[in-house]
């Protein structure tokens, strides 16, 4: 599937539960005209989102759906689209969450910058970005904090570390062992910023409005907040004995 131009982009949509998002964002997508293929990865979410996956499959020449088994996790969901855009030679590959959040026209401003940079994120934290949202100070905390911990513990140089609207070029994710990576859930995130800055990768932030999502539920929980402290402590330890010993 060639989508216009020379170089082909795939946009990754992990999905669980969207099924009232699914369709506008879809619609959001082509009607910006974005250049883009569609990979939305669902895992057999019980609110039927892979039966919408499947009409828009049908509507839209661009759009692939992906459905996953008896597994759950951001992160594997990112991972498996990440190993299906390598097979199919996507050059650019973003992605992006399901509950618009991140709003598809800014796309192209991230998309612009893979001329300079390898990953580029769309930072809310950088000047420019904002947030517009009505958290909770416990769900502010865990997106301010975590980004600042993951920096600190990882000599992170980037100011948001948490951010799910990203993109990469294909040279990136097929230098990464795939395999490897062990993050289940949103550590991802910050599992492939780690490996990437250590690789020596270019990684660049531009400034994106994050707004609630307005249909739907978060499914932001104790256990994958946990396994991101936990991925952030290992590794954070393992470079301080590494550097001292
Ligand atoms: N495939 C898949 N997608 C998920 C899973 N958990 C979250 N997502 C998707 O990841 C994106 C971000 O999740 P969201 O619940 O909005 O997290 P929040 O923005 O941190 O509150 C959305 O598109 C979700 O549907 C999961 O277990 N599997
Ligand atoms: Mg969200």
């Amino acid at each position: 599937m060639i989508s216009g131009g020379r170089l082909r982009s795939l946009l990754i949509v992990p999905t669980y539960n969207e099924r009232d998002n699914l369709r506008s964002l879809a619609e959001k997508i082509f009607s910006a005209s974005l250049k883009v293929d569609v990979l939305v990865v669902d895992d057999d979410s019980p609110d039927g989102t892979g039966e919408v996956g499947e009409e828009l499959a049908g509507q839209y020449q661009h759009f692939q759906i992906l459905h996953r088994k008896n597994d759950r996790g951001y992160g594997k969901a990112c991972l498996e689209g990440f190993k299906r855009a390598i097979q199919q030679h996507y050059d650019y590959i973003c992605t992006m969450d399901a509950d618009l959040s991140h709003d598809p026209s800014e796309l192209k401003n991230l998309l612009a910058r893979l001329d300079e940079y390898d990953v580029v994120i769309g930072s809310r934290y950088v000047e420019g970005g904002k947030m517009e949202v009505d958290w909770s100070l416990f769900r502010r905390a865990v997106s301010r904090l975590g980004s600042a911990f993951a920096r600190f513990m990882l000599g992170l140089s980037l100011k948001d570390c948490t951010s799910g609207y990203r993109c990469y070029k294909r040279k990136v994710l097929e230098s990464l062992d795939l395999d490897k990576i062990g993050s289940e859930g949103y550590s991802l995130l910050m599992e492939i910023l780690y490996l990437c800055q250590q690789k020596g990768f270019r990684i660049g932030e531009v400034p994106i409005i994050y707004v609630d999502r307005q249909r739907g539920k978060s499914k932001l929980n104790r256990r994958v907040i946990l396994e991101a402290l936990f991925y952030v402590l290992k590794n954070g330890l393992r470079k301080i004995v590494l550097k001292y010993s």
